[in-house]
C-alpha cells in the first residue's frame, strides 16, 4: 500500500511514528511543510523537516518534542557573549551540525529535497520525507505593535513573541512562484490513500496546500484528516492564535469546514467532540491523543480503516 501524509512538526512526526507501526509494510511518503523555515547566523533551518527526521529516527528530545537529546547548548552560549542577535532562538550544538551539513549541500547547489535525503541516510526514518518544495518559501506573520503595522517572521511571532501579538493575517512569501518538489505530485497520484495528521490546520497544512498543483492533486484522493483540537483546544501549541486570524473557529467543526468536503472524503474527531458534521466527508468520533506510540498507531490505524472503507 502506497500512502501519503502531510506533515507539519510535532503533531506531523508523532502521527507519522504511529503510522509507521500501524502500517509496517506500506510505502510512506511525507510531503512536510517548509514554510517555518528560516536562516539564522548563515545557516538554514528547517524545523519541521527536523523534527519528523529527528522523531523518527530516535534523536528527537522527547519531552519538548522538538530539538536533539541530549542536547547542550555551548556555541549559542558564545555567541550570546558577543551579543550578537537573535537570541531568542535556541540552537543546540547537535542540532547546529544537521544545519551546517544542509547549508554546506545547499550552498553546493543540492536542491533542499536531495539535501533532506542525505541527512536521512543517518538518521533512516523509514519512511521517505520530502520537503513541498525545493524553492525558498517562508511564512510571515503581519502585526501591529509600537513600532506600527508590519510583517515579522513566523519564527519570531511563535518563538519570541509566543504568539502574544495577534497574527492579522499570514503570508507565505514566494509561494507565488514556487513549485512542488520533485516527487511530491507524484506521490500523490501514486498514493492508495492520503491522510491529514493533526497538524496546525494553518501554519502546517494550510500552507503546504498553498504550493501549485497540491491541493488540486488532493482533491482527486481519498483523504482522511485527524483533527488537532480537541473540544474547542488545541492539544498544544498556538493553533487557536493562528486560527483566529483567519477567522475560523478552534474546533473540530471550524477545521473541518476549513478543508471543506472538496478535499476530505473523512475526519476523524475526538470523542467530545461528536457531533462534528459536514455534508460529503464521513465522520468518526475516537480517542485522539497522541499520549504513546501505541496510542498514536491506534489513531493512526482509524485513518487507515476510514480511507479504506471510503475508496
Ligand atoms: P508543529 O509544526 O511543531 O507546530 O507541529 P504540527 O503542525 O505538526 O502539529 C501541531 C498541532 O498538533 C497542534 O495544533 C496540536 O493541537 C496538534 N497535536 C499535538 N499533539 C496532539 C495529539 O496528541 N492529538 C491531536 N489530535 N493533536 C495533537
Ligand atoms: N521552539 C521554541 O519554542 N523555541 C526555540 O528556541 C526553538 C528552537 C528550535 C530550533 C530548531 C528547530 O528545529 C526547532 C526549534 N523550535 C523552537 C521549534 C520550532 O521552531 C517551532 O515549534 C515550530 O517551527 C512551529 O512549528
Ligand atoms: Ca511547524
Ligand atoms: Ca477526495
Amino acid at each position: 500500500m502506497r500512502i501519503v501524509s502531510l506533515a507539519g512538526g510535532i503533531g506531523g512526526a508523532r502521527f507519522l511514528r504511529g503510522l509507521k507501526a500501524a502500517a509496517p509494510d506500506a510505502e510512506i511518503t511525507a510531503i512536510v511543510n517548509t514554510g517555518d523555515d528560516i536562516t539564522l547566523f548563515g545557516l538554514r533551518i528547517c524545523p519541521d523537516l527536523d523534527t519528523v527526521m529527528y522523531t523518527l529516527g530516535g534523536g528527537i528530545n522527547e519531552e519538548q518534542g522538538w530539538g536533539r537529546a541530549d542536547e547542550s547548548f555551548t556555541v549559542k552560549e558564545e555567541l550570546a557573549a558577543y551579543e550578537v542577535e537573535p537570541q531568542w532562538f535556541g540552537l543546540g550544538d547537535r542540532d547546529l551540525a544537521t544545519h551546517i551539513v544542509r547549508t554546506q549541500m545547499l550552498s553546493a547547489g543540492y536542491p533542499l529535497s536531495q539535501v533532506t535525503e542525505a541527512l536521512c541516510a543517518r538518521w533512516r526514518p523509514g519512511i521517505r520525507l520530502l520537503p513541498m518544495t525545493d524553492d525558498r518559501v517562508e511564512t510571515h506573520v503581519v502585526i501591529s505593535d509600537d513600532q506600527g503595522r508590519r510583517a515579522i517572521h513566523f519564527q519570531e511571532w511563535w518563538v519570541r513573541l509566543r504568539a502574544s501579538v495577534p497574527a492579522e493575517r499570514f503570508v507565505l512569501v514566494g509561494a507565488d512562484t514556487a513549485k512542488p518538489a520533485p516527487g511530491v505530485l507524484e506521490a500523490i497520484h501514486d498514493a492508495d490513500v492520503v491522510i491529514l495528521p493533526p497538524s496546525n490546520p494553518v501554519v502546517s497544512i494550510g500552507t503546504i496546500l498553498q504550493i501549485a498543483g497540491v491541493r488540486e492533486a488532493l482533491e482527486a484522493k481519498t483523504v482522511v484528516g485527524v483533527s488537532p483540537i480537541i473540544g474547542g483546544a488545541p492539544v498544544r501549541g498556538m493553533a487557536d492564535a493562528c486560527l483566529a486570524a483567519i477567522g475560523v473557529e478552534t474546533s473540530a467543526q471550524g477545521v473541518l469546514e476549513l478543508y471543506g468536503s472538496a478535499l476530505l472524503d473523512g475526519w476523524l474527531v475526538a470523542e467530545e467532540d461528536a457531533g462534528v458534521a459536514l455534508d460529503g466527508v464521513v465522520v468518526e468520533a475516537r480517542p485522539l491523543l497522541m499520549t504513546s506510540l501505541e496510542a498514536a498507531r491506534d489513531i493512526a490505524a482509524a485513518a487507515l480503516d476510514l480511507a479504506r472503507s471510503l475508496r
